[in-house]
Formats: C-alpha cells, structure tokens, sequence
C-alpha cells in the first residue's frame, strides 16, 4: 500500500508540499490543473510543472485526480469524439511524467453531493453532512446555491460555478440519458480510451457515485456491487479499473465494502478511505477514520487490502474540520483529521504486516 495525499496545488492549498512530506508515510501527491474544465486541453509545460514541484519534494506524481469527463461524453452527443480525442491527449502528456493512475467519475451534473459542508458535531468539530429529507426537498439548483455559499470563495472539483449556471439546460441534455444510455456512452469512451491507456501503462479508475443512490431523477451507475462488476465488465482490461472509496458506498448499508475490495482485487488501482456515520433516518455524516466512530469498518477495509496483497495507492479521503482550521481549508480536506487518518490506516497495516 504506497501512502498518498491530495494536494489543490501550488498557492491553491494552505497546506503545502512541505507540509505533506512531514506525515508519516506519504510518499506521494495527488494533483490535478484545478482551473481546468471539463473537455479543456491540459498544456504540457502546466503539466510538467507540476510534476517537477511535487518531484523535487521528493514526492511521487503517480496518481492524478481527477481528469474530469466532459457532460458531451455521458450525454452521447455526436461532439463527444472531439472530447475523447482531447482525454486521450491528456493520458498521454500525462504518462510522460511518470503518472500511474488517473481517477475519473461518470456522474451526471453533480459531483459528491451534501446539504452542510460544516455541520457541527457534539465533539465541536464540524464536517461534510447530508441530510436526507433536505435534498429530496429541495430542487437542485437550491442544493448548487447551497453549496457554492457555504464553499465561499474556494473552488471545489465537481463544483465549477461556470457549468452549473447552465444547469436548467444540462438538466434538460441529461433527460433522455437513462441508467443503461449512461452505461453505454461509458461503454464507448472506455472502448477508446483502454487502449491508448494499455500502451502508455496509465490505469484509469473510476470512482464511485456520492452519495451511491440517484438524486434528481439523474441515473448513477457506479453505486454498488452489481454495478462495479458491470462497470469493469464493460472493457475487461486491467487499465479498467476503480478507485473504490468506502466513503461514497458506506452511506448505502447494504454495500459490504471488504467484500468488494476482496472480489475486486487488483481492478483496485486507488483506495479512498474515510468512514461516515449513518442515521436512521439516512442522513449521513463523515466522521473520524476511526471504525467505531462511524459505519465502515476501517480495520476490516484495511484488512481486506493487506489480504489481497494490496500495492497500490491509497488516501485517506475526505476528514472532519478540527481546531478552527474550516477558516482555511477546502470542505473536507483540512490537514488534521486527515493526517490522522492517515496514521490510523498504516497504524492497522504495520500491525498487520508483523507476524506474531
Ligand atoms: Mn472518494
């Protein structure tokens, strides 16, 4: 398992490079260009730029994320080619500087989805919380207003202010895109793209639906068991792969995450893992990495990859708030709780990895 951590970037994160090489065990980086939209050609020199920055801290470049699908693609439209041809020239600029992995997401308009990016916990931290009954009450441009205030002036992956002005007309290109049509135009981008991927030894993985259910009657296809089988079934390649985040299943009670993570094996190229405590009710909250603080058992998760001889990369996702630090951080990814993280995770690896 090789220890990695998301960086927004050069003056786009509060917590720097230096800062990420002092947690134990992090050997490597996760970036992206955060100012590119969907579909938009990623220039060489901005690529290998960035590369160098995380290089010369003695850091890995490997796993990107993410490089994001244009809606042109999970729509079908006839401009997707040109779109795919712009994907494929980013896999390949992206190879040369030694890049492994690039996590993606299919899903339709929205990235994650919360209705409080800073709910309050009785412990006085805050983190990332959902609230049912809200976003099933709510029409989806109340949950973007939402959102985009309680971000205030950071910008959020998935959350461009710029595509989601246009959401009466994305909602409207999207209302013909059934589960199996959204099955199907990823079906054709991956047919395209795996090979290219196969020849520059670059493995994509896809990362699950958040929260894993269908929200404003849009179709979501990465959410559980059944649809990850279906998913790597659509292109039998090792270069098809997942990132699987235990975060974005846990909400769903039903997803046995260790199983999938035993049955999915070496199709796992990127492991996000962070916990999130369920209600009754079916809100959910994102609690610390700890496994009694919240609904995914971390200890077996982690389990599970040591049993399977895990090798890839690993992050710990998204953490709580602590200490004042919400002031600064992007929802989700201040440094404490995640650091933390971190440590719990190589705390039950190294446990594991000794024979007593
Ligand atoms: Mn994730």
């Amino acid at each position: 398992m090789q220890m990695t951590w998301r960086w927004y970037g050069e003056g786009n994160d509060d917590i720097t490079l230096d800062h990420i090489k002092q947690i134990p065990g992090v050997m490597g980086a996760v970036w992206s260009l955060h100012d590119k939209v969907a579909g938009e050609v990623w220039e060489m020199d901005r690529i290998q730029e960035v590369a160098d920055q995380i290089k010369a801290k003695g850091l890995s470049p490997a796993v990107v994320e993410s490089v994001n699908v244009h809606d042109d693609i999970k729509i079908g439209r006839d401009t997707r080619d040109a779109y795919i041809d712009t994907y494929i020239d980013t896999i390949r600029k992206l190879s040369k500087v030694g890049v492994k992995v690039i996590c993606y997401n299919f899903m339709p308009i929205f990235d994650w989805t919360r209705t409080d990016l800073y709910k309050q916990t009785e412990d006085g931290s805050n983190a990332l919380f959902y609230q049912k009954d809200l976003v099933e009450g709510l029409t989806a441009q109340e949950i973007v207003d939402r959102i985009l205030k309680g971000a205030g002036d950071k910008t959020m992956p998935g959350w461009e202010p710029e595509r989601l002005a246009k959401l009466e007309e994305l909602f409207e290109a999207y209302k013909h895109v059934t589960e199996e049509k959204l099955t199907e135009n990823l079906k054709y981008f991956l047919e395209r793209i795996i090979p290219i991927c196969e020849e520059e030894e670059v493995l994509m993985a896809i990362h699950p639906d958040d929260p894993p259910w269908p929200i404003f009657g849009l179709p979501r296809i990465v959410r559980s068991r059944d649809h990850i089988r279906k998913v790597l079934d659509l292109v039998d390649s090792h270069y098809n792969g997942l990132t699987l985040c235990t975060g974005s299943l846990g909400p769903n009670l039903d997803n046995d995450i260790p199983g999938m993570i035993r049955e999915f094996g070496d199709r796992i190229h990127f492991a996000h893992i962070r916990n999130v405590k369920v209600m009754d009710n079916g809100d959910f909250i994102e609690s610390s990495h700890r496994a009694s603080d919240g609904n995914v058992d971390i200890v077996e998760v982690v389990k599970a990859y040591h049993d399977g001889g895990f090798d890839g990369y690993v992050r710990p996702d998204h953490g709580r708030h602590l200490w004042g630090e919400e002031e600064n951080c992007r929802p989700g990814y201040g440094l404490y709780d995640r650091a933390m993280g971190a440590m719990y995770i190589l705390g039950i690896w190294d446990t594991l990895e000794r024979k007593y």
